[in-house]
């Protein structure tokens, strides 16, 4: 029988309100995902993870702002406000978040040199993190994701995950939008072009 698989992706406080790269209404969808979290069979969390001086903090790169881009040997690369610094509050889970019953938390974006979206591949996408081989392992084959950013990392590990054979759904309403140049709509047409259920 496939097993299934609540995924929640980087809850954490500097993507809600007062946080370091706060998503508007990040911390209103906790309380349905924690809902979510005690229907589930299997929870898995992702957390941002990110060294002090990271590659994808605009402070690393002189002259740059916050929501720049800058030119990668994998690509474009966004910058972001310093956050998700590993071991801060900011990169600690969201307080009220029900987070115990998680059975795996996977952490992304801890090389200096490259940044995460996904849960499952770096933003080369070809440094996989694991992920994938673990739900194989384990029988896992359907995947329900929410969390923060929806066109960020919500949308490349829905993206990822399709590719990597596993079927996708994304609970929108559990999830909310950095919106950036138009990004929640170019990315949810992505989603829904590659399979994923949108609901
Ligand atoms: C995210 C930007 C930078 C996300 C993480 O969780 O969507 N976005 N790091
Ligand atoms: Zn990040």
């Amino acid at each position: 029988m496939a097993d299934k698989a609540l995924i929640v992706i980087d809850v954490q406080n500097d993507f809600c309100p007062g946080g370091a790269l706060a998503v508007s209404g990040g911390d209103t969808i906790v309380p349905l995902v924690n809902r979510m979290i005690a229907d589930a069979g299997h929870v898995i969390l992702t957390q941002d993870w990110h060294p002090a001086g990271h590659s994808s903090f605009a402070s690393t790169h002189a002259g740059k702002n916050p929501f720049e881009t800058v030119a990668m040997p994998y690509g474009e690369q966004t910058l972001w406000p310093d956050h998700c610094i590993q071991g801060s509050q900011g990169a600690a889970f969201h307080p009220d978040l029900e987070w115990t019953k998680a059975e795996l938390v996977i952490r992304k974006g801890f090389r200096p040199s490259i940044d995460s979206y996904s849960a499952f591949y770096e933003n080369d996408h070809e440094t996989p993190t694991g992920l994938a081989g673990y739900l194989r392992e384990r029988g896992i084959s359907e995947l329900t994701m929410v969390g923060l950013a929806t066109d960020f990392c919500v949308a490349y590990s829905a993206l990822d995950a399709v590719r990597e054979g596993f079927s996708v759904t994304v609970a929108l309403e559990a999830c909310r939008a950095i919106d950036l140049g138009g990004s929640l709509v170019a990315m949810t047409q992505r989603m829904k072009e590659a399979g994923v259920s949108l609901v």
